[in-house]
């Protein structure tokens, strides 16, 4: 749950990136962090990697100023997408409140997706939340390759394996390029700003 000072008008809002492995969740934080360079007074901390995998977490706080009258400080977290850090990954979703779930537009990487989808539904319920109800944006990351003629997933096939029961926002994307990156993080964040009103109303 969010840390919300009401005196001090002060919320403190946890987002976490999930998806498969090397979909891309590393690289939209880095690409933020580049982007945001001016408001992020901390290092984005990448706690333990070998080579480009997460092994345990990416870590990066900033501040967005004022939203809706309150200073809102955001967390962004990644998860460790391989299937055998499963238990860091749930210790990652503790107190999330909001996900973005980094879908991989290759095609050789439609069933990992899937599977990944299931593991946050999981993961997700072992804290009884349900990814029904937890603000979510779908990304279908790596869009670029296509110039590269690399088999992609198309929209329609990524929103029906996906999306077919979720229907939440989603969003085509190049974590490298930057393509809908920040589009993507002000989805969850409005999406999570809005849920938290809500509770705290
Ligand atoms: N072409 C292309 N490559 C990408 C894109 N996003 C990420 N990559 C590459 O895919 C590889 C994996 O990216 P990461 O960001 O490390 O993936 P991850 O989801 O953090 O992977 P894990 O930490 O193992 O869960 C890297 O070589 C990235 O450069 C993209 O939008 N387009
Ligand atoms: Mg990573």
């Amino acid at each position: 749950m969010a840390f919300v000072n009401l005196k001090k008008k002060e919320v403190q809002v946890k987002i976490v990136y999930y998806g498969p492995g090397r979909g891309g969740k590393t690289t939209n934080l880095e690409y933020i962090y580049k982007t945001y360079n001016d408001r992020i007074k901390t290092e984005m901390i990448a706690i333990k990697t070998q080579g480009d995998r997460t092994l345990f977490f990416d870590f990066l706080p900033f501040e967005m100023g004022k939203i809706m009258d309150y200073d809102v400080k955001i967390q962004l977290y990644t998860v460790p997408g391989q299937v055998k850090y499963d238990a860091t990954r749930r210790l990652v979703l503790r107190g999330v409140d909001g996900v973005v779930f980094v879908a991989d537009s290759m095609a050789v990487r439609r069933k990992n997706n899937m599977i990944s989808l299931k593991n946050l539904q999981d993961n997700l319920a072992t804290y009884k939340k349900s990814i029904y109800k937890i603000p979510l944006v779908l990304q279908y990351n790596k869009i670029d390759l296509f110039e590269k003629n690399i088999p992609l997933l198309s929209r329609e096939s990524l929103e029906k394996d996906l999306n077919g029961r979720l229907k939440v926002p989603s969003m085509e994307a190049s974590a490298l390029n930057g393509k809908n990156v920040v589009q993507t993080l002000k989805k969850i964040i409005t999406l999570t700003m809005t849920a938290l009103k809500k509770e705290f109303k």
